[in-house]
């Protein structure tokens, strides 16, 4: 194993940044078998890549990512770019022997997610290590929530609800942007977020989401362009040319999980007042654990093992030693924001690396996420039919 372990980061927009801050943070707060070194980022704008590189603190940008494919001198691609570009640039990453961090969703269609997951496969009996970024798993919280359904001390679980709610487009004056392309974003809020909440039910449950029922609405049919005709507060003028939205505005749609849990789920960008309240709660035959985002430092519990008269919820504050991650931080009690998910992100990305622990979410994982996605655009366009998620075709296959 060499001293460093050379990134290149394609996507010089916001996940771009989070990961560079990522990339610089772990190894500083955490003990890593082999050290992260930001080498250059890459974007399609030349001159905004480079003055993103700048202010990321990475030495080198391009505006062409082939060209980092090239270098020998590159051992991790990590991919923050639009969904359109992720399979082809998976695929080219992992021909080339790079280990590959990609973000959610994987891809933009089933069939992309499994070449990419085909394509996993084989470079990993190289020793190439490919994980999707579904940074939720990485809250310590959540974290700690899955070690008590694995222990089983929730129980057999019966209820799972998920809601996973922002405004960001809330206001029909919002201007387009590539998320509203479903060219360039594959799906709309159910790809986006949708996505981070199947990934999370999934995972905490250790359950597949089986079959579903689905609607999804697109509430605002065509956005102003960006740019000249968006004025002062990022709202609109009266004659602003406007683009037509090609993706849903928010998903909802119930679910059968493998054991016969139910699920409900819930993802919007039109939900006025929430800038982004990820919350789950699950409820078994022995307990329940329930989490929002906005109280990301807390987990509630609820042991029906308790004695009679001292039950109830318990919130537990997720910032002590003997929890996921929160060790390598601060003293107990003193919190964690958004930034930290994408940091443990790239630690246990890094320990993988270095052979210690496998990566997850594997991109058979996130192929699952898009199974689901595809199922429940499938029973939206049927009139919220129910629809049986399909089985991985080529999952494990050599490409
Ligand atoms: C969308 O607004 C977004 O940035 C998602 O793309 C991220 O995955 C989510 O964590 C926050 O919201």
């Amino acid at each position: 194993m060499p001293a460093t372990l050379r990134v290149a980061l394609i996507g010089p927009g916001f996940m771009g940044r989070m990961h560079a801050h990522a990339w610089r943070t772990a190894p500083r707060f955490f003990d890593l078998p082999v050290t992260p070194e930001l080498v250059v980022l890459a974007g399609r704008d030349a001159e905004r890549t480079a003055a993103a590189a700048a202010s990321y603190g990475v030495p080198e940008s391009t505006d062409d990512w082939r060209t980092v494919i090239d270098r020998s001198d590159i051992d991790v691609v990590d991919i923050c770019s639009p969904g359109d570009t992720h399979a082809e640039i998976a695929l080219a990453a992992l021909a080339a022997g790079k280990h590959v961090l990609c973000e959610k969703p994987l891809a933009n269609s089933v069939a992309d997610a499994e070449r990419m997951v085909a394509a996993a496969e084989q470079a990993s009996s190289a020793g190439a290590v490919s994980m999707c970024g579904f940074s939720y798993r990485r809250t310590p919280a959540l974290a700690l929530a899955r070690r008590l359904v694995e222990d089983g001390r929730i129980g057999r679980i019966r209820h799972v609800r998920a809601q996973y709610l922002q405004d960001w487009l809330s206001d029909p004056e919002a201007p387009f942007t590539w998320r509203l392309d479903r060219e360039r974003a594959g799906s709309g809020t159910l790809g986006d977020i949708g996505a981070h909440s199947i990934d999370t039910a999934q995972w905490l449950t250790g359950e597949d989401i089986m079959r579903v029922s689905a609607a999804l609405r697109t509430f605002v049919p065509t956005r102003p362009v960006r740019g000249e005709s968006v004025g002062l507060g990022g709202r609109a003028r009266e004659d602003a040319p406007h683009e037509r939205v090609t993706v849903d505005d928010a998903a909802a749609f119930t679910a059968s999980f493998a054991s016969g849990a139910l699920g409900v789920f819930e993802a919007t960008r039109m939900a006025t007042g929430h800038r982004n309240s990820n919350r789950i709660e699950i409820n078994g035959d022995r307990g329940s654990i329930a989490f929002d985002f906005r109280e990301m430092n807390e987990l509630e519990f609820y042991d029906a093992a308790d004695p009679a008269g001292e039950q109830g919820f318990r919130r537990i504050q997720v910032n002590e030693p003997e929890q996921p991650y929160a060790g390598a931080w601060w003293p107990a009690g003193h919190g964690l924001g958004y930034e930290h998910l994408f940091t443990h992100q790239v630690v246990d990305f890094v320990r993988a690396i270095g052979g210690g622990e496998t990566a997850a979410p594997t991109f058979a994982d996130a192929a699952r996420v898009q199974r689901v996605l595809a199922a429940v655009e499938d029973s939206a366009a049927n009139d919220s039919a129910a629809v049986d998620v399909a089985p991985a075709s080529i999952e494990g296959a050599p490409a």
